[in-house]
């Protein structure tokens, strides 16, 4: 097992890393912009770093400083946790270059993910489900509309390059297309510096559901069954939860035996997200992430596993701890509190003058917050997670609302008004809603 682990991140998924290496006996290192020397993550790390001033490009995607950092407290390996260079496949390679051990997949597997039309070709030919579609990038909008044109309108564009939404064009007819594609190939270019663009037929009303699959270096892979997280808006997720409300176990285990199927070919280790649409019940592959993601909390809420312990194991070139995927027990929900106006999404950086966690049985809390501490106004919104766990799916709702109303945020503004109001719609409460649900509330509400 390493002896010293170093945090590149900040906010709460750094104090996350920062718990389960405490729990193992590893020490650990929290890197920090000049921002964030009053963060939680430097308090209770046993060594920290400055490694810039507050941009996050010269901070916490500082691949220099941060390796330098690395390398000063004789760190043996480096997790990423998710966003800033969780993802950048160079970062990955540099840290092994470097000898210490990335915490995350292998630099190929990140970059063959990445290539979101590698990605496709890789899944389909191990045998997952695609959405139909170009069977590579399309090079010029007349074999782009003979290919649309074959399988129908709607089609959706995609940058090769791209995830997360950036850059996609719906094209609802032919007439439409020859304007769309060159839309889609400039502002992927723009965006990520590559103009490949792969076609797919749109899907009108999806749930976005998601397997988490593990993987070690001795040839195990599991799946720890899904998490439905179609609750959004702008390609932000407000709530998630674990199970999906709308999938029977049958069907879980049929797509989770083959996205661990899929990752055991691949020979694939660390955590990894397969991300599906699921539309008139079946899964259609959309991409693969490769770092631990936000709303893992809700799967360890029902399988009982730490998952960030599992991903040090498995970087340390341990076995996973089960070896066969898991049932789950009961039901778990979180929300992502931000400080943001709950109606206008305006973020509402400053300091919190008051403040008190909720509890009590089945709740947790993860946030980097305290009474006093000012949230930065240079990074992402997110200032905590909170997440429950019920015996059932109402129970959990009661629950969460429960924990709701005990949690005191004052000074800046959190989108925890809104939670509650999410959690009273019937369309919630159904469990019944698409991608398209929130947004379309919002506009009603
Ligand atoms: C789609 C789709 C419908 N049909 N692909 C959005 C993020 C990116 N990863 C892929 N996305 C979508 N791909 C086909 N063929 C609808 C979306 C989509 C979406 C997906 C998941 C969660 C929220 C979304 C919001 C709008 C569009």
């Amino acid at each position: 097992m390493f002896k010293k682990v170093l945090i590149a991140n900040r906010g709460e998924i750094a104090l996350r890393i920062i718990r389960a290496c405490r729990e193992m006996g590893v020490q650990s290192v929290a890197v920090h912009s000049t921002a964030d020397a009053n963060s939680m993550a430097v308090r209770l790390a046993d060594e920290s770093v400055c490694i810039g001033p507050p941009p996050g490009r010269e901070s916490y995607l500082n691949i220099p400083a941060i390796l330098s950092a690395a390398a000063l407290t004789n760190a043996d390996a480096i997790h990423p946790g998710y966003g800033f260079l969780s993802e950048n496949a160079q970062f990955a390679r540099m840290v092994e270059e470097h000898g210490f051990a990335f915490i995350g997949p292998t630099p190929e597997h990140i970059e063959q993910m990445g290539d979101k039309v590698r990605a496709k070709q890789t899944v389909m030919a191990l045998g997952l489900p695609v959405v139909p579609g170009s069977e590579g990038g399309v090079d010029n909008a007349k074999d782009g509309l003979q290919i649309a044109s074959d399988m129908g309108f709607p089609v959706i564009i995609k940058a090769a390059s791209g995830g997360g939404g950036k850059g996609m064009q719906v094209v609802e007819s032919a007439d439409e297309f020859g304007e769309s594609f060159d839309r889609a190939r400039s502002e992927a270019l723009a965006n990520f510096g590559d103009d490949t663009v792969y076609i797919e037929k749109f899907l009108k009303n999806p749930k976005h559901i998601e397997i988490q699959v593990f993987g070690d270096t001795h040839g195990n892979a599991i799946h720890l069954g899904e998490r439905d997280c179609s609750v959004q808006r702008r390609h932000q997720k407000l709530v998630e939860e674990a199970p999906s409300p709308v999938i029977t176990q049958a069907l879980r285990d049929e797509i989770g035996e083959l996205s661990a199927k899929t990752i055991r070919d691949m020979g694939y280790r660390g955590a990894g997200t397969i991300e599906f649409l699921y539309e008139h019940g079946k899964f259609y592959f959309m991409e693969m992430n490769t770092r631990i993601q936000v709303e893992h909390p809700v799967t360890e809420m029902i399988t009982g596993l730490d998952l960030i312990a599992e991903q040090i194991k498995v970087a340390a070139g341990e076995e996973l701890t089960f070896k066969d995927s898991l049932r789950s027990r009961g039901h778990s929900i979180e929300i992502r509190i931000n400080a943001e106006d709950p109606d206008t999404f305006i973020p509402s950086p400053g300091k919190i003058t008051q403040f008190h966690s909720p509890g009590g049985l089945g709740v947790r809390f993860d946030s980097a917050i305290y009474q006093g501490y000012s949230i930065p106004p240079y990074y992402d919104s997110m200032i905590g997670k909170l997440i429950v766990h019920g015996r059932d799916r109402d129970e959990c709702i009661r629950r969460l609302q429960r924990a709701i109303r005990e949690t005191v945020i004052v000074g800046v503004k959190t989108t925890l008004p809104l939670h509650q109001w999410i959690l009273e719609q019937p369309e919630f409460v159904s469990g019944e809603y698409t991608i398209k649900w929130l947004e379309e509330a919002l506009k009603k509400r």
